[in-house]
């Protein structure tokens, strides 16, 4: 095309050029460097080798073993699914069934929720494609596998410069059995904030052709006008409607009225009402106890019909106790993760249930020794991501008392260390507490769990200790946007209401509004959404990248900016992704089918005056050298 600028230009067409053509149009000869995939590849290498990843810098590389993967014969056929019921069945048919079979479903999270809760959603596509087709065999008695959704989108573009449409196609395509499942934040998406109706509706049409066959949405808080949009349309784009109901407080306890049985109940009907086909109970802190397990799955199976499928964190140690305390209740499906990716914040594990549960009349047809062979995987696999590992030992009851959902704490955590109050992160988890009762004990997952962490953060800065404090000093605090946003009504209506003296401090004089943002929100004009990403970075962007860009438009940029630096690098093992290579080393690269690099890092030159480095390679057996900036 750029060659083509110079062939179509009018003096050139006119027969006009002479020698000074070249001198005048500068701006036709200058050629986008169009660099093949080795000399990205090396590029990316010697930056990471050199500077580090990340805003880490430089670290030295771990020793550490390739993980052990189940091979399987070519041609040796794949055990039927659950995405072959569907196909058979259709969805009410499958529903029926997983409602009838007296076997307990399960769910398994570890490409997705395990790794948000354990590793700061560092997973890469490359170790998922990995140990696809082995879970897709071994998994081949799963309800679903989560994969997609909550933090993944965001996190996957913004820390791992990758593309998350095109991690849910590898995986689908290496996948095709089992059904596949999202968590989608109701009008928030995969967003912190509401967005207008149109562009829910896209993505989820956008998630449903890409192969999302369940789609469990929730709303931060509990507010069924935020999620009725996204269930309408995963209803239209004929997938299945996981509606959810998020669990906060404790039924067993009087003092925690505000949601009582009752309450979840109510909810639960209104869900069934609204068009979801199954009801989830999210427990994304991991609060519901057995006991209550119990109490709560008994009472919701006695007044909805649909399948009632239950997610928790083993954050307190209790999350095996309270399956099965659910599976006696009779819950259809529960949420695990494989045993070295399971426990703590993640889910409970699936190897460890499997074994609760054998020869008893809700067993599961998985095979223990199986199981271990993707446990196995997944044990050398989270070493590789250490780096992101929270320091928590064991598990804690303490969940209990701050409520913080799993994937929160470390978060919290490493927002404190950058605020310079890390040393007082007990302070900061009693401001959580104090923040929830202020605010009236709301439901706390995102994006309002990040709204009170926020908050919590926000006190502990200040100096403020109760909700007297902060209206005593309402006056002169620059309140935190999420927590603005959050009383001007922008993410929904809590139940019973926001505190009025408290909103009134908060807002000073800002009208909040009534009803559901969505509503008057206007519709973001793809269309010139596109043509302004077509503009900026000089392609068009596909109706997928296009809602990526919608959603989040700086970081979807930079992704484009990476891509064009450095190439697609899911290929890349993620030891070399993450510290680059050391002299001496060799690694192989498969770029496609067939197509395989072997690079070798020979040295790191010496620092040129001007801050450069070279660094000295071997592709393909070919000297190659590439030069980067230190920026140390
Ligand atoms: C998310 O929204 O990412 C969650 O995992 C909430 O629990
Ligand atoms: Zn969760």
């Amino acid at each position: 095309p750029f060659l083509a600028n110079v062939v179509r230009h009018p003096k050139f067409l006119a027969g006009e050029c002479d020698v000074t053509f070249i001198d005048h149009h500068p701006e036709l000869f200058r050629f986008p460097q169009r660099l093949d995939r080795g000399t990205k590849l090396l590029t990316y290498i010697a930056e990471v080798t050199v500077n580090g990843q990340g805003d880490a810098g430089p670290q030295s590389k771990p020793d550490l073993p390739a993980p052990p993967v189940p091979v399987y014969r070519y041609g040796e056929p794949r055990p039927r699914g659950t995405r072959d019921l569907l196909h058979e069945l259709g969805p009410e048919g499958l529903l029926r069934r997983v409602r009838q079979d007296r076997r307990l479903w399960l769910t398994d999270t570890t490409f997705r929720d395990a790794h948000q809760s354990l590793l700061a959603t560092r997973v890469r596509t490359h170790d998922l494609l990995a140990i696809a087709e082995a879970t897709s065999r071994i998994g081949a008695g799963l309800f679903s596998m989560e994969v997609w959704g909550g933090a993944t989108f965001d996190a996957s573009m913004r820390f791992l410069h990758e593309d998350p449409w095109q991690r849910l196609a590898d995986l689908r395509a290496a996948i095709p059995n089992i059904l596949f499942q999202m968590l989608l934040r109701g009008a928030n998406a995969v967003g912190y904030k509401n967005y207008p109706d149109n562009v829910v509706r896209r993505f989820v049409q956008l998630a449903a052709e890409s192969g999302i066959d369940v789609f469990r949405i929730f709303d931060s808080l509990n507010w069924l006008p935020n999620m009725q949009v996204a269930i309408d349309e995963v209803r239209q784009a004929g997938k299945i409607a996981e509606a959810a109901i998020c669990y906060t407080g404790d039924i067993l306890n009087p003092a925690r009225s505000k949601y009582d049985l009752a309450y979840y109940v109510r909810l639960a009907q209104d869900l069934e009402r609204a068009g979801a086909q199954i009801l989830a109970i999210k427990d994304m802190a991991g609060l519901l106890r057995p006991y209550a397990a119990v109490k709560l799955v008994k009472a919701l199976r006695d007044h909805v019909g649909i399948p009632i499928h239950l997610h928790t964190h083993d954050t307190s140690g209790n999350g095996i106790a309270t399956y099965l305390m659910a599976a006696e209740a009779g819950v259809d499906v529960v949420d695990v993760a494989i045993s070295s990716m399971s426990g703590l914040t993640s889910q409970p594990s699936w190897n460890a249930l499997v074994a609760a549960l054998e020869r008893t009349p809700r067993a599961i047809p998985d095979d223990l020794a199986e199981l271990q062979r993707l446990s196995d995987y997944w044990e050398v696999v989270r070493q590789y991501y250490g780096r992101f590992e929270s320091d928590m030992k064991t598990s804690t009851a303490e969940v209990y008392l701050h409520e913080m959902p799993g994937g929160q704490y470390t978060n919290l955590r490493e927002q404190a260390l950058a605020l310079g109050i890390g040393d007082r992160f007990d302070e900061v988890k009693r401001a959580y507490q104090e923040v929830n009762r202020m605010l009236g004990d709301i439901v706390k997952v995102t994006p309002s769990s990040k709204m009170v962490g926020d908050f919590a953060l926000f006190m502990v800065q200040n100096g403020l200790r109760t909700a007297e404090e902060v209206l005593e000093k309402a006056e002169a605090l620059d309140f935190p946007a999420s927590v603005v946003d959050f009383f001007l009504g922008h993410m929904g209506q809590p139940p019973g209401g926001f505190p009025e003296d408290l909103r009134r401090a908060v807002l000073k004089g800002r009208e909040p509004l009534a009803g559901r943002p969505g509503a008057v929100l206007p519709e973001v004009d793809l269309e010139a959404e596109r043509a302004a990403f077509a503009k900026r970075m000089g392609v068009a962007p596909d109706d997928r990248r296009l809602m990526s860009y919608v959603m989040y438009p700086k970081v979807t940029e930079d992704l484009y900016h990476h891509r064009a630096r450095y190439g697609d690098l899911t290929p890349l093992d993620t030891l070399t992704f993450f510290y680059g290579m050391r002299p001496g080393e060799e690694i192989t690269v498969s770029i496609e089918r067939g197509k395989t690099l072997v690079i070798k890092l020979l040295s790191v030159g010496e620092l040129h005056p001007d801050g450069r480095r070279t660094v000295f390679f071997e592709l393909n057996g070919q000297p190659r050298d590439v030069e980067v900036m230190d920026r140390s």
